[in-house]
């Protein structure tokens, strides 16, 4: 997938205030160093897999910081991002991928869904609360997120149909980020742009610069306004590219060119910003190395909050999916139970 030039809207960013830019542009870096250190934890067997997101941090804390804190998120495996800006704890985050229930469990007030691993099964529950919120009157915006390759999953277009029958609050959020693990976007759907499948639906699409972080931002405010307004969906592809794997148990290097991934981080989505803001003269490049090393601060205290916690029992597993447990799956639970001895706490 080539760089996309064309995509509208244009962002003004000089309607944006220096604080509030400045506090995006914090989160960026915040979010791309929380990213490399749990890749790296993974490297040492300190998760167990992860999906990482560089490359991707303008699309997500620009829609982040879009939305207000009463609205509700569904995310995806890989919405690290959004999720820290909406207010998830980093080691939250990190205990989900070193297999602790803790990790999907938000603090009270902080509307974000556990993560969706099945593709565009997250979509449906976006709508669902959606539609909820509008039966009670309520000034909440629910948004749903998924990647390019998840639009080609029945939930996708049931949940685009139904949004737009019901003029529903609720912004269905697509980072197009060119690949479903390695079928790039040209193997996925014979539309030009995805932003177009909304028509179909009597929704609003809209393609935004995923690498805007401006663009993003505008176009979720104008989205989620609308959304209050009762004026109904909108989808949003926001056109992005990840720099690395698709998690940390694949490896990309099979499936794409060095060279396409060189032409995307020209266009990296933190470099923009930091450019925006030297030329207004609100930042520099000591302050930026002095943030670097302030983030790395907070992750690394997300990370101790991580290994303080005690680890899981190995029977746990059997929790949750059943309010009562299927003979086979009794078995299995017995089993865990009598190799590791007391549910298999280490
Ligand atoms: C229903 C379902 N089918 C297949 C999979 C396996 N799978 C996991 S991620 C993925 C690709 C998703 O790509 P995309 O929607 O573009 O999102 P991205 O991971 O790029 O953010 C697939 C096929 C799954 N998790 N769920």
């Amino acid at each position: 997938m080539q760089p996309t030039e064309q995509q509208q809207p244009t962002a003004t960013h000089e309607t944006l205030s220096n604080e509030l830019l400045l506090d995006m542009y914090r989160s960026m870096i915040l979010v791309r160093h929380f990213d490399r250190r749990a890749v790296h934890l993974q490297r040492t067997g300190r998760l167990g897999t992860y999906a990482p997101l560089e490359g991707q941090e303008a699309a997500q804390v620009g829609c982040g910081y879009a939305l207000d804190k009463r609205d509700w998120l569904f995310p995806t495996y890989r919405e690290h991002g959004v999720s820290i800006v909406h207010g998830l704890p980093m080691s939250t985050i990190f205990l989900y991928w070193n297999g602790r229930p803790e990790g999907c469990v938000p603090p009270e007030g902080v509307n974000i869904f556990p993560v969706s691993v099945p593709i565009a099964t997250q979509v449906p529950h976006a709508v669902g609360a959606a539609w909820a919120s509008k039966l009670k009157g309520e000034d909440v915006v629910s948004v749903g997120f998924l990647g390019d390759g998840a639009t080609s999953e029945g939930d996708f277009h049931e949940a685009m149909n139904f949004a737009g029958v019901f003029k529903l609050p609720v912004i269905i959020f697509c980072q197009n980020n060119g690949f479903a693990i390695s079928v790039p976007l040209s193997k996925q759907t014979a539309v030009e742009t995805l932003a177009e499948k909304a028509a179909g639906y009597g929704v609003e699409g809209v393609r935004v610069d995923g690498n805007d972080l401006l663009a993003v931002y505008e176009t979720v405010k104008k989205a989620a306004d609308k959304a209050r307004r009762g004026e109904g969906p909108t989808f949003i592809e926001a056109v992005t590219y990840r720099y690395g794997s698709h998690t940390t148990a694949d490896d990309h290097t099979r499936y794409r060119e060095a060279s396409e991934v060189e032409e995307w981080k020209a266009k990296d989505p933190i470099d923009r910003v930091k450019k925006i803001l030297i030329e207004r003269g609100v930042w520099s490049e000591e302050q930026d190395l002095a943030e670097w090393a302030k983030v790395d601060g907070d992750v690394q205290a997300a990370i101790d909050e991580m290994q303080a916690t005690p680890s899981v029992a190995h029977d746990r597993l059997f929790d949750y999916a059943y309010a009562e447990l299927p003979q086979d799956l009794i078995e299995q639970r017995d089993e865990v139970r009598r190799l590791y001895g007391n549910g298999g706490a280490k």
